[in-house]
């Protein structure tokens, strides 16, 4: 916590990570301030090692600041320094598969948020004409406007390659995409979020992105809308859970996952899955391309390193379970492709 007991952040509504850090920290009642990503006040800030949104900004004992970055350690920093309405399971299993579905979201369904806005002309020209004036409350000219607007748009259109945006894999993208969320919108017509009665780290993860393909770039919203109305509404209910009283057993139990969770899963390990592992092995083998096949169609991409990180953390996960639960584990994510991942 920092300044006056306010948690200094900051983001851009436009940011699936930022979307979902400042939900987080309503449903967890703690107190934050946004800065828009130009706010005057940023330049007497430090600097994160990495620019990426959210950067938050922390006090340390002498009221230095320190700039953090990256959403899934950030929860956790958040669970040791405020207790109450956690957003980690009580179950190991369940903590796991809650681990696995944040990783998801943020690294698979985020090529579907990229890909959408900087690959159709409808998306293209709504983010060009709105992400320009979401950087600062002052209002800018219309001139300026316009030249960020083709400044935007070049410099994502052209980065789509890193998220693996490209005419072979964009069909696997959209089709993956489709089929979660007809499996979320199923999940939840029993079950008020993935893992029962109150929201994981994972439910977070996957309202971020969704705050961008749901309710911003229009092409994936009518899609979502019509396809998914359940995920439609619930992503205007994360939003804001700062109402919702909960306890320990509204945690769904490892002994328990429901098959519309599996479901989810089971499209977890059709795409996310081979690719997280062609790019591991592409990353230890120093190749230039990663290759792999999703449901009998190729993907081509770059590596990506980051995510070469993100498995590891995932096997560390797994590793650091009792052997009891690493086998409670495996028999769930035996069915569901999943259990590759785990070496
Ligand atoms: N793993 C990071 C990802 C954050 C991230 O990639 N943020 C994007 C915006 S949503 C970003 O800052 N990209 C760099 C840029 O736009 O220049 C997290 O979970 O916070």
């Amino acid at each position: 916590m920092s300044m006056q007991g306010m948690q200094l952040l900051k983001g851009s509504p436009a940011s699936p990570y930022t979307r979902k850090m400042t939900a987080l920290l309503r449903y967890r009642h703690i107190p934050y301030r946004l800065l828009l990503t130009e706010a005057d006040e940023l330049q007497t800030l430090p600097k994160p090692k990495v620019p990426l949104l959210p950067t938050f900004y922390f006090e340390d004992e002498n009221g230095k600041l320190d700039a953090a970055v990256d959403s899934t350690p950030l929860i956790r920093r958040f669970e040791k320094s405020i207790t109450g309405k956690s957003v980690i399971p009580n179950d190991p299993v369940i903590e796991f598969l809650d681990f696995l579905l944040e990783d998801f979201a943020d690294e698979w369904l985020t090529k579907a948020m990229f890909h959408y806005r900087w690959y159709y002309s409808d998306d293209i020209e709504k983010a060009g004409n709105v992400l320009p004036r979401w950087r600062n409350i002052k209002p800018a000219d219309d001139d300026q406007l316009l030249q960020l607007k083709q400044e935007f748009s070049n410099r994502q259109i052209s980065r789509l390659y890193v998220v693996g945006s490209n005419e072979v894999t964009a069909p696997v993208i959209e089709g993956s995409y489709k089929r979660y969320i007809k499996a979320l919108n199923a999940h939840l017509q029993n079950f008020a979020f993935l893992f029962g009665r109150r929201p994981a780290a994972a439910d977070f993860a996957a309202y971020g992105q969704l705050t961008q393909l749901a309710k911003f770039d229009p092409t994936p919203a009518k899609l979502t809308e019509k396809m998914a109305p359940r995920v439609y509404a619930w992503v205007d209910m994360v939003d804001d859970l700062s109402g919702l009283t909960v306890s320990e057993d509204d945690w769904l139990s490892g002994n328990e996952v429901p098959p519309t969770l599996l479901e989810i899963l089971k499209e977890v390990g059709r795409g996310y899955v081979p690719v997280m592992l062609a790019n591991a092995k592409a990353l230890l083998a120093g190749q230039k391309t990663v290759e792999a096949e999703v449901e009998g169609k190729a993907w081509v991409q770059d590596p990506f390193p980051y995510q070469g990180k993100c498995l590891q953390w995932i096997r560390e996960k797994f590793e650091s379970l009792s052997e009891q639960d690493q086998k409670r584990v495996s028999a769930i994510l035996e069915e569901t492709r999943c259990r590759d991942l785990l070496g």
